[in-house]
């Protein structure tokens, strides 16, 4: 039998997405999570230095994938949500893509160290790039008249749409007052009921 062990810190971040994935196929998996403190330590062992790593193994063999999008293009395939057309997927892959972009700039801010610096840039973020890009999203969905974010079916990009946004926190309700079909389209993913479990269960972590 295949087993999933997924290893990462104890924090949304990175991995979430890949929790979701597996949260809304029902797969059971392990989700390892590392201390800080155990890092050094556990950072030669997988294959670039960086968390999450998938570790997938079988009677036979372990393999390890990294990189986040890799493992959740992975996933997406094996559980049937990479989407059914080629344009779908396409459509699903710029989405997350586009939205990994976009949180990778928060997560950059996040991690400024001079806290004056980091105010600063977390207010000029939410001032004006989320706006920016949020109002490019909304456009995107007006034009394409889909019923999910890339598709007429989920695909992963709409688990990522409820990651990106939670990562605003209550931030994200201003932005929703003005892009009502972002919106809706989070809220009808956010409200299915594996979705709707996973957060009831997850840990709490300090992200
Ligand atoms: N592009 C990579 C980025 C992974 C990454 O930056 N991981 C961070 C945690 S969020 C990490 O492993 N940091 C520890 C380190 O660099 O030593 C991905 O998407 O998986």
């Amino acid at each position: 039998m295949i087993k999933y062990r997924l290893v990462f810190f104890d924090t949304t971040g990175h991995a979430e997405l890949i929790r979701f994935i597996f949260a809304y196929v029902g797969q059971e998996y392990e989700d390892f999570r590392i201390k800080e403190s155990e890092w050094p330590s556990f950072k030669h062992r997988t294959l670039f230095g960086k968390l999450p790593v998938l570790e997938i193994s079988d009677d036979v063999q372990s393999i390890q994938i990294a990189q986040s999008l890799s493992i959740t293009r992975y996933l997406s395939n094996l559980f049937g949500l990479a989407g059914t057309s080629d344009l779908d997927k396409a459509r699903a892959d710029m989405i997350t893509e586009q939205l990994s972009d976009i949180l990778e700039i928060f997560y950059g801010i996040k991690s400024e160290n001079n806290l004056e610096v980091r105010a600063e840039k977390q207010n000029f973020f939410y001032k004006e790039t989320l706006w920016f890009y949020s109002s490019m999203l909304e456009r995107l969905f007006e034009i394409q008249k889909t019923k999910f974010v890339a598709a007429n079916t989920l695909t992963y990009a709409d688990l990522a749409f409820v990651v990106f946004w939670d990562s605003f926190g209550e931030n994200k309700k201003r932005f929703f007052e003005v892009c009502v079909i972002c919106k809706a389209l989070y809220e009808h993913v956010n409200n299915l009921p594996e979705i709707v479990e996973w957060k009831k269960k997850r840990p709490i972590s300090n992200n």
